[in-house]
């Protein structure tokens, strides 16, 4: 019998944020964007999603049951300071309530102090626009810290520091919806700036905590690896996307390299005791002289044969190895964050989860601190632009009735958690057509 086994230590968990998943955020600028018919592709709205503000321990209950071990969830800044240094003692009790609920079922949570929404007091002020906002934000994780800091040692600043600004400032799809690539920078350089600025604020209130960035990596691949001028597009891809906040946090230098500037920030070198990484696909990456306004670059669209809508790239596990060997170098442990499939139908997630499961597997065998696995998500949820229309979670969820039914995927998650292991026998059972793939070289 195949078996990949874990370590014993292992986090098996899933991933939320909370805009996505409580309903009821109605002070943020997400909500605010939410309101213009247009924003969101099936005209709905992040209220009430899955009710997690009235309802979280039901799923908490059944993150238990399926076997998880840890969950990583966001706390909204809006409602934890409703108005410019007003705190509401009434969030913070419900937090402390979740975060209690998820100890006393036995799982460890990583608590997210920014996963992608903003006051609308802060963003009436220019939100990350200017400098202004990193002492704001400091002042909140400060404050979210020491209340909530005895139920909390994992902590993650903040999601995806590169989503905000190329969504919010380049392509125009999140709010607020400009496109101007300058400020985009800008808006990355202040986010990277603030989480620098909240890791030595947390360690100084909670010396022993763990803290981090959850960075997406999406893997850049020339489409013709012959071909030099697609070479330089997929490298151009990666520099930006990938490797300019990987440099950050580790060099302490911002290369904003199309615009000829660099910055050195020294108190962001190093700002991170574990690696968070979310990895979803690869683009295969073609130059393409008629796109001046993307740098000449384009992805191509994943092959017909990919079970996913034409840009969500390709399915490609190998890259995940890939990424976890890279940041091996760092010597630090690493958690994956998010890693997850779009599929409404339950149709590839099981095999996807297998993949890439046994990727990390294998990054593991060869000696990669890989310290845990969270899964995006626990629940389908309101999924921002894409509204309801995309779902990623391993529990379906009828959002008329909020009925809860556990996927396939599910099944096979919960399986994988309580084993701590992959076996030969839910490989023949979830995926036989990925058996290969799946035990290489055993
Ligand atoms: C994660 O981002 C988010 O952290 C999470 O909130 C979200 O629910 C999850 O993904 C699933 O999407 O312009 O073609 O890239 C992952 C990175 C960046 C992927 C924005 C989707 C929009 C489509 N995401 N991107 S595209």
């Amino acid at each position: 019998m195949k078996t990949l086994s874990f370590p014993h230590d292992f986090l098996w968990g899933t991933a939320t944020s909370a805009h996505q998943v409580e309903g009821g955020n109605h002070n943020n600028d997400w909500w605010a964007w939410e309101q213009t018919p247009g924003h969101i592709k099936d005209g709905s709205c992040s209220d009430p999603a899955c009710d997690w503000w009235n309802r979280a321990e039901e799923d908490f209950d059944r993150a238990r049951q399926m076997g998880q071990n840890a969950h990583r969830l966001s706390v909204e800044w809006s409602r934890i300071e409703p108005r410019e240094g007003h705190w509401s003692g009434e969030a913070i009790a419900r937090y402390r309530q979740m975060l209690t609920a998820l100890r006393e079922r036995g799982i460890e949570p990583m608590v997210t102090l920014h996963h992608f929404t903003n006051p609308l007091w802060l963003v009436e002020k220019g939100g990350w626009e200017r400098e202004e906002a990193i002492p704001l934000f400091v002042r909140y994780v400060e404050r979210v810290v020491q209340e909530l800091g005895d139920l909390v040692s994992l902590w993650c600043t903040i999601n995806e520091p590169t989503v905000v600004p190329f969504m919010g400032y380049s392509i125009g799809d999140f709010p607020p919806g400009k496109r101007d690539t300058r400020l985009a920078f800008k808006v990355l350089g202040n986010l990277l700036k603030a989480h620098a600025a909240a890791y030595h604020a947390i360690h100084r209130i909670q010396p022993q905590a763990q803290v981090g960035v959850a960075h997406n990596m999406r893997a850049m691949d020339p489409a013709n690896p012959r071909s030099p001028l697609d070479r330089w597009a997929a490298s151009f891809r990666d520099r930006m996307g990938n490797r300019l906040v990987e440099w950050a946090l580790t060099e302490g230098v911002l290369r904003f390299f199309p615009l000829g500037r660099t910055e050195r920030v020294p108190e962001l070198a190093g700002s991170f005791d574990y690696w968070g990484l979310n990895y979803y696909n690869r683009d295969r990456v073609v130059f393409d002289i008629s796109q001046p306004g993307q740098f000449f670059c384009r992805a191509l669209p994943a092959e017909h044969s990919q079970p996913v809508p034409w840009w969500w790239g390709e399915i490609h596990p190998q890259s995940l190895y890939r990424f976890l060997k890279e940041l091996a170098r760092y010597g630090k442990p690493i958690y994956i964050t998010e890693n997850g499939a779009l599929d409404n139908t339950d149709e590839y997630r099981p095999r996807y989860i297998l993949t890439h499961l046994a990727a990390v597997h294998r990054a593991i065998a060869e000696g990669v601190p890989v310290k845990g696995y969270f899964h995006w998500s626990l629940v389908d949820n309101f999924e921002w632009a894409d509204g309801y229309s995309a779902r990623f979670g391993l529990i379906h969820v009828d959002f008329e009735t909020q009925k809860r039914t556990i996927k396939r995927s599910g099944e096979l998650y919960r399986e994988i958690c309580l084993a701590g292991a992959i076996t030969e026998d839910m490989v023949e059972r979830y995926a036989p057509e990925a058996r290969d793939e799946i035990f290489q070289g055993l």
